[in-house]
């Protein structure tokens, strides 16, 4: 035991977590623990940013690049409903955020005083984008929060939690008994079922693998790959699961390709993925297909498409356990590398016919490192990518999954730059979603975050224009937009600016922009392109 505050009780039990960074902007609830993360300064890095929003985004960016803990401290109030949009995409990402946010005094909680960003049920209402919220109302009370945070955080479904410190408590001294990590298991799954499952996968004719975000936050690309090695089995990933199987082998598949693959397959594993689309799809499972669902959350299990196996296992020791199985009781195959790499050929023919977007995105890819970052921002070159880019790495490939959180983008790349100091990342963004994080133009410049935005202008939120010029007759309402001039903006940042004309353009400057050690902007003018989803369409 010893006498601390609580803020400093706070900061001594998140770096015997591990926490590297925080994400954060200041005000008065936490001065005392800015105060006690000053004295911590050296081994807890802050980040601090210009609106509460890119702090959760880039806690969020930070996590799902680097499989540990991303952390974000706002204010109460104001200050936690701006990070919230950068919450709910953690929640719909499945990332481990830690959201710290700051409360009222102890003593006006729940009274209605008005005190400065008061807003009733803070708690309650971070409860809709978080898995578990908590909060400190002494400072001995600190350790077992952040114990209990973390057990959230590595336990189970990854998904963002949330703590919250009056700050009377992070300024009052104590007797505090600092606490250990907790080691938290990870459900292996029965292995009856897994005997089972085993079973229908070695004996099946065609399998089929659906995977998606669980494969790279439990880390179980080695034994996925194994595994669909052994059975043959095409593996085709959800945008989120983009990466679990690197698009160097014929094995991996994008959604497309299912269509034709699924309804030819006997035997269907699904794992760490909601299996949305293809549970509603027409080319869906059909009752004669056995289908084995992997799950870390029971509550996934069957949620979309009754499972004939269900098990609820982490993704990575799951598969390990299959792999294990599969081997004794597998069949002998052939390879079916001629036709899944049609298969696959067919899907990228299809796609590249969807113009600029595929030559804008295929020279991206073309220049950046193998394990660079891309993160495919709610703009025409993005949605492009969610199929079309292919991912040679685990954890090197963004989107704002199901939430398709405009304005993440700039702010979730920096996160994952801030990471993943060896590789760069870069970003595509569009200028409606651009001039969300503006301001974070700053953060990139003083924090020296080397990523490279490229913004590509219509000078419109285009997605919604092209909808109101095709489908509503032309009637165009508050989708134009007045924009400034990017390049010029970067560089009274401080920041590298460059135009780029056309993808040959952008490759130069992406080129150029890569053997540079800082932050870049490159603005690319752009004209209405295509919707993909209806040029895909037979
Ligand atoms: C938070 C949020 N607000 C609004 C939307 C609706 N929305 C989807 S795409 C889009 C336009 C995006 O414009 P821009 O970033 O310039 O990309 P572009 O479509 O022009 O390539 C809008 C407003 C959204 N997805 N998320
Ligand atoms: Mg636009």
């Amino acid at each position: 035991m010893a006498k601390m505050t609580g803020g400093q009780a706070l900061v001594a039990m998140l770096e015997r977590h591990g926490l590297e960074v925080i994400f954060g902007l200041p005000g008065v609830q936490l001065d005392w623990l800015f105060d006690a993360l000053y004295d911590a300064r050296d081994r807890i890095k802050l980040v601090h940013t210009r609106n509460e929003q890119a702090t959760s985004y880039m806690a969020d960016g930070y996590a799902r690049t680097t499989g540990k803990v991303g952390a974000c401290l706002v204010v109460p109030g104001p200050g936690v409903m701006n990070a919230m949009a950068g919450l709910s995409t953690a929640y719909a990402t499945n990332s481990q955020v830690l959201c710290i946010a700051g409360q009222i005094q102890t003593n006006q909680i729940g009274k209605a005083y008005g005190m400065l960003h008061e807003v009733p049920h803070q708690l309650e209402m971070v409860r809709s984008a978080t898995k578990w919220a908590g909060r400190a109302m002494s400072p001995a009370e600190v350790p077992q929060l952040v114990v209990d945070a973390f057990a959230q955080l590595r336990g189970g479904r990854p998904r963002p939690v949330e703590i919250e410190i009056p700050p009377d408590v992070l300024q009052g001294t104590a007797d505090v008994t600092l606490l250990d990590p907790v080691e938290i298991g990870r459900p292996a799954g029965d292995p009856d079922l897994l005997e089972q499952a085993a079973k229908a996968l070695g004996a099946s004719e065609r399998p089929i693998i659906f995977v998606g975000g669980g494969i790279l936050q439990s880390a179980a690309w080695e034994p996925l790959a194994a595994l669909a090695e052994m059975l043959q089995a095409p593996v085709v990933m959800s945008s989120e699961g983009r990466g679990a199987m690197t698009d160097r082998s014929y094995l991996a598949q994008e959604m497309p390709a299912a269509t034709e693959l699924l309804p030819k397959s006997d035997v269907v594993l699904v794992v760490g993925t909601r299996f949305l689309q293809p549970a509603n799809a027409p080319w869906g499972p059909k009752p004669g297909q056995t289908l084995i669902q992997i799950d870390v959350d029971p509550e996934e299990i069957g949620r979309n498409y009754p499972p004939t196996i269900g098990i609820e296992a982490d993704a990575r020791l799951g598969l390990a356990d299959l792999v294990e199985r599969v081997g004794r009781h597998n069949r002998k195959r052939d390879s079916r590398e001629a036709e899944l790499a049609a298969a696959k050929e067919r899907v990228s023919d299809r796609f590249f016919e969807i113009q600029p977007q595929a030559s804008y995105a295929m020279t991206i890819r073309e220049e950046m490192g193998e394990d660079d970052i891309y993160l495919a921002g709610m703009t025409q070159i993005g949605y492009w990518s969610y199929t079309g880019f292919p991912v040679y790495h685990p954890r090197s490939f963004l989107t704002a999954g199901y939430q398709g959180t405009l304005g993440f983008e700039f702010a979730t790349a920096l996160g994952a730059q801030v990471g993943n100091p060896n590789r760069r990342v870069v970003a595509s963004i569009g200028d409606g979603g651009f001039m969300y994080s503006v301001g974070e133009l700053s953060t990139a410049v003083l924090h020296k975050i080397k990523l490279i935005a490229i913004v590509f202008n219509d000078r419109a939120y285009g997605n919604v224009r092209r909808t109101q010029r095709l489908n509503f007759n032309g009637r165009i309402l508050g989708s134009d937009l007045l924009n400034p001039d990017f390049v010029k903006l970067a560089e009274s940042f401080g920041m590298q600016g460059m135009r780029a004309e056309g993808p040959e353009g952008l490759r130069t400057a992406l080129r150029s922009a890569l053997k540079l050690d800082e932050p870049v902007l490159i603005e690319v003018p752009v004209d209405e392109m295509p919707n993909i989803w209806s040029a895909l369409r037979p």
